[in-house]
């Protein structure tokens, strides 16, 4: 293929009929487990991947045999909002016809892992009685819209969540396939239109994002687009618009870094609609269809320039951005246990190690959430770091859901430390098709080991960002943490340091291929000096760069330049 060819993947989208491809005809092959190559790529727009499993790979090609496919199903949930009923009825489909495990995802999504094909409709079908559907959770189009947990402010919480979900009903796709392939929806003839997105769709996966300052839990500058709402005296008065930001990269391939999203300027809340379509369009006529290692939003605004880019927004959607409104975050985690909010009511933040929500031993995480569920009577929302809080809980029933945290062994003060309650990895083995190292399995052990030197030197209280991916991808956003550890093959890492508490900020690279002694052996001369040397307050990627032992990146195109301050 030449440079300039577009990929296989446009190639699919558009022979597709707006995402129909031969999805039904796959689904209706007895013959294999698996769906045809094309479909593979369609799928994942109605928020299902083929995977096998790949702790079973090579034992079943010795035994000839295919590989075990089964299906992830990612479920969207807007802003991270759903009812009690939901995630009832999401433990059922999960229990039925999944591996009996829920994973909250770092988008505040549900992902559901194992459901063999046969399932496939049922599940769907399934998560769809709950009002809840999987379009658009992956894909070459806007993803699950984010928006910050906000515990304390129930007003702008309300506000914010509203924003969200209109701009989420925005922009999804309008075909009608997914009703079609998977809730028997009447077959049309002719696809209808796609405004947005016409017969491509987008050149890639495109991420959206709402944050609340001071907490920048939702990682604003790891998205696509974002909004950052400005409140004055308790009151919503707009957005601050970002835009470019992105976590994806390729091991040696230095064209490829992750980059922090640039600020374009303030809009009324009224623009947020134009504003966000001009946006997306933007990238859909302008982003590179000729190489999906080149095809986010972040490297359309690197090879053309933010002057340009802004003046495109405005020009398509007639709105002219003003100056920023100041804003500064605090962190980017989640503020975990029982607060109360302006309008009087409880939210408890329930720590979730990497979003897997399972029964082990005493922490029985899935029974304990279901009791919750069929007595609670606010609302759940799922946090940008794979937690969950309960939400809206009345003083009259604090006391109960507290009961019931403590009797299933799943409260926050019986499990964590503070770097733990900092922890977050992307799920890789065994179900990632593009894990090249563990994360899920093996971060709460590196984490036991760490836990124990800070506690030796006197941090055991120290918040510090610690996050894990199985591969460069960045599904952890592990650029952005004080301690980015990134797979590289089985048992070894890059090891990313000094980067900013409230992932504003870029990690530098300090290790390459390391394992774990090395990686043990680096940090902890580090933990030791950071104990002696800190300023008071002072976060542990602050101090690393501060004192010079890493260099400050900002710019994503210099990510690959060494470590060296
Ligand atoms: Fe991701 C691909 C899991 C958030 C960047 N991601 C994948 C796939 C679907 C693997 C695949 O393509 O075959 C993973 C499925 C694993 C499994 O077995 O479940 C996967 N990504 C996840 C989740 C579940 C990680 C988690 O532990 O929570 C997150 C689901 C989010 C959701 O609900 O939508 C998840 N992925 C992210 C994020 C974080 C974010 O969005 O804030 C990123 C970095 C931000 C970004 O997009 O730049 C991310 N995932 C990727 C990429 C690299 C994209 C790029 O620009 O290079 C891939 C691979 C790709 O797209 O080619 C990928
Ligand atoms: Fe898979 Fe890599 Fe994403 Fe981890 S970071 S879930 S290994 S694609």
């Amino acid at each position: 293929m030449s440079d300039t060819a577009l990929t296989d993947v446009e190639r699919i989208k558009a022979e597709s009929r707006h995402l129909r491809g031969t999805l039904t005809e796959s689904l209706e092959d007895p013959v294999t487990g698996a769906i045809a190559a094309d479909d593979t790529q369609l799928s994942k727009f109605h928020g299902i991947y083929q995977q096998d499993d790949r702790d079973e790979r090579s034992e079943r090609k010795r035994a000839r045999l295919e590989p075990a496919y089964s299906f992830m199903i990612r479920a969207r949930v807007p802003a991270g909002v759903c009812t009690p009923e939901q995630w009832l009825n999401m433990d059922r489909v999960a229990n039925r016809f999944a591996n009996g495990t829920i994973r909250l995802t770092t988008r505040q999504a549900f992902q559901l892992h194992g459901v063999i094909k046969r399932h496939l409709k049922a599940s769907i079908a399934g998560i769809n009685a709950a009002m809840m559907d999987t379009i658009a959770a992956c894909g070459d189009v806007n993803r699950n819209v984010m928006a910050p947990v906000l515990p304390a402010l129930s007003r702008v919480h309300r506000e914010v969540q509203a924003d969200a979900e209109r701009l989420s009903d925005h922009l999804t796709p309008a075909t009608r396939a997914y009703h079609e392939i998977w809730l028997d929806g009447e077959k049309l003839d002719t696809p209808e239109p796609e405004p947005i997105y016409g017969d491509t769709y987008l050149p890639r996966k495109f991420k959206t994002a709402f944050v609340v300052p001071p907490q920048n839990d939702v990682d604003i500058y790891a998205q696509d687009m974002g909004f950052v709402a400005i409140v004055e005296d308790g009151v919503l008065s707009g957005y601050n618009v970002t835009a470019g930001g992105g976590m994806g990269m390729a091991h040696g391939e230095i064209a490829t870094y992750p980059r922090l999203a640039d600020v374009l300027g303030f809009v009324p809340r009224d623009a947020l609609l134009p504003v966000a379509e001009a946006i997306v369009t933007t990238q859909r006529d302008h982003g590179d269809r000729t190489n999906r290692k080149h095809a986010r939003l972040k490297y359309t605004i690197e090879d053309r320039g933010l002057p340009w880019f802004r003046q495109e927004v405005e020009a398509r959607s007639g709105v002219a951005f003003s100056e920023p409104a100041a804003f500064s975050f605090a962190g980017n985690g989640d503020v975990y246990g029982w607060q109360r909010d302006d309008a009087g009511d409880w939210h408890y933040i329930l720590y979730i190690e990497n979003g897997r929500v399972v029964d082990l031993g005493e922490r029985q995480l899935m029974t304990g959430l279901r009791r919750i569920a069929e007595v609670h009577t606010g609302e759940f929302r799922l946090t940008p770091n794979q937690n969950l809080a309960i939400s809206n809980v009345s003083d009259a029933d604090k006391a109960s859901v507290q009961a019931l945290l403590d009797d299933h062994g799943i409260d926050n003060d019986t499990q964590a430390s503070a770097l733990r309650l900092n922890a977050m990895a992307c799920v890789a083995l065994p179900t990632c098709g593009l894990a090249m190292a563990e994360s899920e399995r093996y971060l709460p052990d590196l984490v036991t080991q760490l836990e124990a030197e800070l506690e030796a030197v006197g941090l055991g209280d120290e918040a510090i960002t610690i996050r894990m991916t199985g591969c460069p991808n960045g599904c952890a956003r592990p650029y952005i943490a004080e301690i980015g550890l990134v797979g590289k093959a089985p048992g070894r890492y890059n090891l990313y340091l000094g980067a900013g508490f409230a992932g504003d900020r870029l990690g530098a690279a300090v290790l390459d291929n390391a394992d774990e002694a090395e990686i043990v052996a680096t940090l902890v001369p580090l933990f030791r000096r950071f104990a002696d040397e800190r300023e008071p307050g002072e976060h542990f990627g602050d101090y690393l760069v501060r004192v010079g032992i890493v260099r400050e990146v900002s710019a994503g195109r210099e990510f690959h330049q060494g470590a060296a301050a």
